[in-house]
């Protein structure tokens, strides 16, 4: 093994101990002063690795290592270190800090490829604080609009222009993380599976064929506060009532399909007493599929069913899409040299979809893109029991070490 595992694992669990929260987990949301701590730190990982380190417009944290052929089109990888609320400690990191240390690793061995290599640390991929979500990766890819910046708020209602502000970032240059395709030769991540299907196989790691598209909703009904004890259920306009039925509705509907599905993670209840038949709800839908039709075909029925649902009930609805990606397929040219690499460390080769979104889908839209999955056990993510075994994660950002080496030679 070329990769020095002992240090990689070290280095997983000392940023698991920024934003450990009171359930174990990580809460590490963007902008925010837990993610500086955490970002800090990755600077003394990068720059213990002999990559020269900058930061962009938009918050991206970026470790570089040049290659013999100046100015030739760069390789990149990485992932983010931005958590879900209360989530693991290797979504996202797994993949900076395995992409730091295929980097070192180079640089110990005197590895000197043709092409320059970046590692990438994408700021927001997660959008739990504005639910928004890649907004690293869309800048880079030229695809995110200012507009979004100083309307997307957090909870506290403040805006990603404000948060950015704060951090010391100034929005109005946000435009300018965005890098030229001509420049890139490839990005590559690894990343937990966050599902089974290397668990099942008993195989460490397997290689994305693709990556279904996630859309994010919010749905927003208007009916009539009352009191609890003195309205007949006649008489009411309860959007809570009509959201419960609409939240089945898409259930019942993703438990007849193959693989699209449907989750609701986020209802807001106003105003919330025991007492009152609610006045508004507010709740989220996110719906993936490999497929995009399905996807819009998903949507189409439950809108309709959400329109008939308020229209019998009285209730004002307003649908907002928050999000919305592509099912993107990876790059054949990189999924070979990651079978060559395969072969070379002996790992069996699974191939798999990922049922998550990552960065990746969206560097997908400007270069070719490739990904490498390291088994999760029990398939749980966006959770503090979330792991992955040291054994796995080295033979991961071992294949990644190689596969690299692949693409910049
Ligand atoms: O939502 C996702 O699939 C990813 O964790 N951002
Ligand atoms: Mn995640
Ligand atoms: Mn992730």
């Amino acid at each position: 093994m070329n990769i020095n595992s002992e240090r990689l694992w070290n280095r997983i669990h000392k940023l698991s101990e920024i934003g450990k929260d009171e359930n174990g987990g990580v809460t590490r949301l963007s902008f925010t002063e837990t993610e500086r701590k955490a970002k800090d730190l990755v600077v003394t990982f990068m720059k213990d690795a002999g990559l020269a380190v900058r930061e962009d417009e938009i918050g991206n944290l970026i470790g570089r290592k040049e290659g013999a052929i100046f100015n030739s089109q760069v390789v990149m990888t990485g992932s983010h270190i931005d958590s879900v609320i209360s989530g693991g400690n290797f979504d996202g990191p797994a993949g900076v800090l395995s992409a730091i240390e295929a980097l070192q690793t180079m640089n110990e061995k005197g590895i000197v490829t043709e092409s320059p290599l970046e590692v990438i640390v994408f700021t927001d991929e997660e959008g739990a604080r504005f639910s928004t979500g890649m907004l690293g990766s869309l800048s880079a890819a030229g695809k995110l609009s200012k507009e979004e910046l100083y309307s997307a708020k957090d909870k506290n209602g403040v805006t990603i222009a404000e948060a950015m502000k704060q951090a010391g970032l100034d929005p109005e240059l946000a435009p300018n993380a965005k890098r030229n395709p001509e420049e890139i030769k490839a990005y590559v991540e690894l990343h937990i599976e966050q599902g089974k299907v290397l668990e099942n196989a008993d195989a460490s790691v397997g290689i994305v064929t693709g990556i279904v598209g996630v859309d994010w909703y919010r749905v927003t009904l208007k009916g009539e506060a009352g009191h609890a004890g003195t309205t007949p259920m006649g008489l009411r306009k309860d959007p809570l009532a009509a959201a419960a039925r609409i939240i089945s509705y898409g259930e019942e509907m993703a438990r007849n399909e193959k693989s699209a599905v449907v989750t609701v993670g986020q209802i807001e209840v106003k105003p919330g007493g025991i007492n009152i038949i609610p006045g508004e709800v507010a709740f989220s839908f996110d719906i993936r599929d490999i497929n995009k039709e399905n996807m819009n075909d998903i949507f189409e029925k439950l809108k309709a069913y959400i329109e008939t649902t308020c229209e019998e009930r009285g209730i004002e609805l307003e649908i907002e899409q928050l999000h919305s990606l592509d099912p993107s397929p990876c790059s054949e040219r990189i999924m070979k040299k990651m079978e060559e690499s395969f072969t070379e460390t002996e790992v069996q080769s699974i191939k798999l979809i990922s049922g998550a979104g990552h960065d990746a889908m969206v560097m997908a839209s400007i270069t070719d893109m490739g990904m490498i999955f390291i088994r999760s056990k029990d398939g749980i993510s966006h959770n503090p029991k979330e792991w992955s075994d040291q054994k796995d994660l080295a033979m991961g950002a071992e294949v990644l070490f190689t596969t690299l080496v692949k693409l910049a030679s």
